[in-house]
């Protein structure tokens, strides 16, 4: 059965239930999923020789590891290739590019140390976002940062947040798109704290200190990300959930959910309605913590599916903005990217293959026995002829044939990478 062929059948089989699937690829074609530059060097960047710190760990030592912004960009350019649709580029301030000899600490980052960046997304049409990078750095003092008591160590990450708002405009300027700017700091302690308020205090001014500088807010959206816990920091962290998502509604920012950043049986796909009654927009951080905030490649799972979901049917697409973060070490990189890429948008195009308006009225008519059913026989329809289709479509590869070309990229680039 040829490709055509296939999607015409599905396309039979969910007219039956109410479902458009050329209307759902047109939805899937114009979303941009926010991809993450990390995912491609373990998060080490270009502005430091020291360790990955923060709390976060990248593990596993898979050969190929991109060691220049080249490299990078070479292995970002493949995954855009194997990954159907437009998308962003999401990069952290550690990611600048220095001229020979030139080096700018993170406190006096400009835009022009990422103007490399920005002719890659133009040259590529595509948009960029940005985060200050809280860690990694010898200014985190005792795993402080925006809310360390020492007020040379605050104000230095105050500076930097700044520089990073003027950046994310120059982004947002350049390109033509808002740009989501997201603070996350790794502040914490490992045990049991004296005091909660004085540094959660210390975080609400600096970030006011931080936002009080002109910028326009029709073009950088900042959002905040919170935490549970980080390694070494188990007992405590300042910004919390229940702090991140105060501040982001008194200041009118954007909360980020990081589906790692909760406790093991709260799930975000639960939380996104409550945050569109109250916010504008929210931002997500879609990865897959396995038994703690691990960052393994996003699959295509049932709490992947759910958030789709949630924004699909809350007709929340311009309002949630996604970015990925995952950075497994331990798997070609490439790879991981692309599988993270494709399944997030699986997962869209199964909540835009769903029937929402029928499954809600059996909820509303308390029929739950064909509800289950309904949505129990949904996971077998032809899903998968669809999602070929929009492969195609894009002139990307078809189901598995994309890891040829990955292979031959590791034997012929990433193998030589030591
Ligand atoms: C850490 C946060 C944060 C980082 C990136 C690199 O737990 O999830 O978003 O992963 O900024
Ligand atoms: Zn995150």
């Amino acid at each position: 059965m040829t490709l055509e062929t296939r999607f015409l059948d599905a396309y039979e089989q969910y007219r039956a239930i109410g479902v458009d699937p050329v209307h759902a690829l047109d939805v899937l074609q114009r979303y941009a999923i926010s991809m993450h530059c990390w995912q491609g060097d373990d998060v080490t960047g270009f502005d430091h020789d020291g360790p990955l710190t923060g709390g976060i760990q990248a593990t596993g030592n898979y050969p190929g590891k991109a060691r220049t912004p080249e490299e990078l960009m070479a292995d970002i350019d493949l995954v855009f290739s194997l990954v159907p649709g437009k998308h962003k580029l999401n990069l952290h301030a550690n990611y600048a590019i220095f001229e020979e000899g030139e080096f700018a600490d993170r406190d006096a980052l400009k835009p022009r140390h990422f103007a490399k960046w920005v002719s890659f997304a133009k040259e590529r049409g595509i948009g960029l976002d940005f985060n200050p990078t809280l860690f990694s750095h010898d200014m985190v003092k005792d795993n402080l940062t925006l809310s360390h008591p020492d007020e040379t160590v605050r104000a230095f990450w105050v500076r930097h947040c700044q520089c990073c708002i003027r950046i994310a405009q120059y982004f947002a300027e350049e390109l033509g798109q808002p740009c989501v700017m997201n603070i996350w700091i790794p502040d914490g302690y490992k045990d049991i704290p004296a005091d909660r308020l004085g540094p959660r205090a210390r975080f609400a001014q600096s970030l006011d200190e931080i936002l009080s500088i002109p910028y326009d807010r029709t073009k950088v959206l900042v959002s905040l990300e919170s935490k549970v816990f980080g390694i070494g920091m188990e007992s405590y962290t300042v910004g919390s959930s229940e702090f991140t998502v105060n501040y982001a509604a008194a200041r009118k920012i954007l909360p980020l959910m990081d589906n790692g950043h909760y406790h093991p049986t709260e799930v975000v796909s639960d939380k996104i309605s409550s945050m569109l009654l109250f916010f504008d927009q929210i931002a997500l951080h879609v990865t897959r913590p396995v038994r703690w905030d691990s960052d393994h490649v996003v699959l295509f799972d049932d709490e992947t599916r759910e958030l789709a979901k949630e924004i699909v049917r809350n007709d929340a697409l311009d309002r949630v903005k996604v970015g990925l973060d995952f950075f497994d070490a331990s798997i070609n990189r490439v790879a991981a990217w692309t599988i993270g890429m494709r399944n997030f948008q699986k997962a869209l195009l199964y909540a835009l293959l769903t029937p929402h308006e029928l499954l809600k009225r059996l909820q509303e008519e308390n029929r739950f026995t064909e509800l289950m059913m309904r949505q129990e026989e949904l996971k077998t329809y032809p899903f998968g002829a669809v999602w070929d289709q929009f492969c195609a479509q894009n002139g990307a590869p078809v189901g598995e044939a994309w890891y040829d070309v990955v292979k031959t990229y590791e034997e012929e680039v990433l193998s030589k990478r030591c």
